[in-house]
């Protein structure tokens, strides 16, 4: 069948949205990401097809192709928004996962649907994938189509990662569906995690649930061989220095300095709004230290993007009137006329502003209370070539590993954020630089490509690497 692909990866959301037109007829935007940017090379070459939801409830659109890939809709309805995502995936997995720092909901009802919606999503991968193709399988959303899809295609390879961090097991065994949960996991061949942490609590897991014994970084199931690795994922490293290269770059950064009323310090927050991002520290550090006189308006500024995100959430609704709240906070405290202490921006931004925001900035501000990887670190050390800039990172954001010569701090230790934010601002120009040098090699040289064929090939895709 000329519409069955060799290459399937099989997501919550398609890299497009789907647009409804004032005259009836659908139209699709690009939402391009890291990991359609890493992917399409390979997916050209394997005539590849993509499974997710295009964003809008009801029927799903017809199967269509776009820059060379098969893009397969997947209908959600409202139910299944409430229940599969904002439900079970958004209001337990994810907290649960993010060490619980908000409350996770359990609902039986949520769990139902979620299973049936996974069933679906395994349904239309297996309609969708030739024999023997390969099946990339992505996050949370998804963590039961693994071994649904196993059932019903023997002859797959099948890969699964997860983009967010896999607990202990001492709260993963909170989970009233853990042995499904991890059941649904060993379906494939490969698991990925950001870090090997998560792949360690994983092999636990493993022991705990099902009794299994794992051995080094695999487990034997079912009469197969599942490898449990970490694969930290990364950021298109060429396109944002494309972006900070244009002159169209180098005019907006001079242009933001000047309407933020061209202070000595930029501190800056990028952010989807979300209670596990730490962005209630940040306010309270820069709050304090406006307090105590350490820093002072307008010498020193600070903007905190924060892109809407999950808002029929409760957790999320609270979180931002909580931020609101703070920001109008300092501001009434510090602000001046036509000079706020605290630029909130609540919006989503094009790439090339983001990037011209990041060069901008002194310090970037990543305080995350748990975070899978954070992308927004690896972003601000690419948009950097001119080695300027100190970067400011939770010691529990996957990208701490990596990018040791960051300031790394303690979310929950305000004193000691306050510290590393001051030791930020004030860095020797040189020591700076080499700091600011070690990130971006490594940057460079583990970029989303290198995530993306390092995965494949230890899925045994080497042909199309
Ligand atoms: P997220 O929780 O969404 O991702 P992050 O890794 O920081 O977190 O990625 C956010 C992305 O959104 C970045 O590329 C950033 O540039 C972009 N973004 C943020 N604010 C924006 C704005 N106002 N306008 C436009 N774009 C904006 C999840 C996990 C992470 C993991 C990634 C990838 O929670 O831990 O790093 O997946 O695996």
């Amino acid at each position: 069948m000329s519409t069955r692909s060799s290459f399937v990866v099989v997501a919550n959301r398609l890299p497009v949205d789907q647009v409804q037109l004032p005259n009836g007829d659908v139209s699709w935007n690009r939402s391009p990401g890291g990991l359609v940017t890493a992917l399409e090379p390979i997916m050209r070459r394997h005539d590849g097809a993509w499974i997710g939801w295009a964003g809008r409830t009801g029927e799903a659109a017809p199967p269509f192709s776009m820059d060379g890939i098969h893009m397969h809709p997947v209908a959600l309805s409202q139910r299944d928004v409430e229940e599969y995502y904002e439900g079970l995936s958004n209001g337990a997995l994810w907290p649960l996962y993010h060490d619980a720092v908000a409350a996770p909901q359990f609902h039986r009802h949520w769990w139902d649907n979620y299973v049936e919606v996974n069933r679906r999503f395994a349904d239309a991968a297996a309609d969708v994938a030739d024999d023997g193709a390969v099946v990339w399988i992505q996050d949370y959303q998804l963590h039961l189509v693994p071994a649904m899809l196993r059932e019903k295609r023997p002859d797959l390879r099948i890969g699964f990662f997860l983009h967010i961090p896999f607990p202990p097991q001492e709260l993963f065994m909170q989970l009233p569906w853990r042995t499904a949960l991890v059941e649904g996991l060993l379906g494939a061949d490969l698991i990925g995690f950001q870090l090997p942490g998560g792949a360690q609590n994983f092999l636990r897991l493993c022991r705990t649930v099902r009794g299994l014994r794992p051995s080094g970084s695999q487990v034997e199931y079912d009469g197969r061989i599942v490898r449990v690795q970490a694969f930290p994922i990364s950021i298109d490293v060429e396109s944002i220095e494309d972006i900070v290269r244009s002159p169209a770059t180098e005019r907006r950064v001079a242009e933001i300095r000047k309407e933020l009323g061209d202070p000595k310090h930029i501190i800056l927050g990028v952010d989807r709004l979300d209670y596990t991002k730490g962005i209630g520290t940040r306010l309270k550090a820069f709050h304090e230290l406006l307090e105590d006189g350490t820093l002072s308006v307008p010498e020193t500024v600070m903007v905190q993007v924060a892109t809407p995100s999950r808002e029929r959430v409760e957790h999320y609704q609270a979180l931002r009137d909580e931020i609101e709240r703070e920001v109008g906070h300092i501001n009434g405290d510090f602000g001046k006329v036509g000079l706020p202490a605290v630029h909130y921006l609540h919006q989503s931004y094009k790439r090339e502003e983001l990037v011209a925001l990041y060069n901008a900035a002194d310090v970037m501000l990543v305080t995350p209370l748990r975070d899978g990887m954070n992308l927004v670190a690896k972003e601000y050390v690419a948009s950097r070539p001119d080695l300027g800039g100190a970067l400011v990172l939770s010691e529990f954001t996957g990208a701490a590993a990596e990018l040791r010569q960051a300031y790394l701090v303690n979310p929950h230790d305000i004193d000691g954020v306050k510290e590393q934010l001051l030791r930020a601002l004030h860095v020797e120009p040189s020591e700076g630089r080499r700091r600011m040098r070690k990130m971006r090699r490594h940057v460079h040289e583990h970029d989303v490509a290198h995530w993306a064929r390092s995965f494949l090939a230890a899925l045994g895709v080497t042909s199309a690497l």
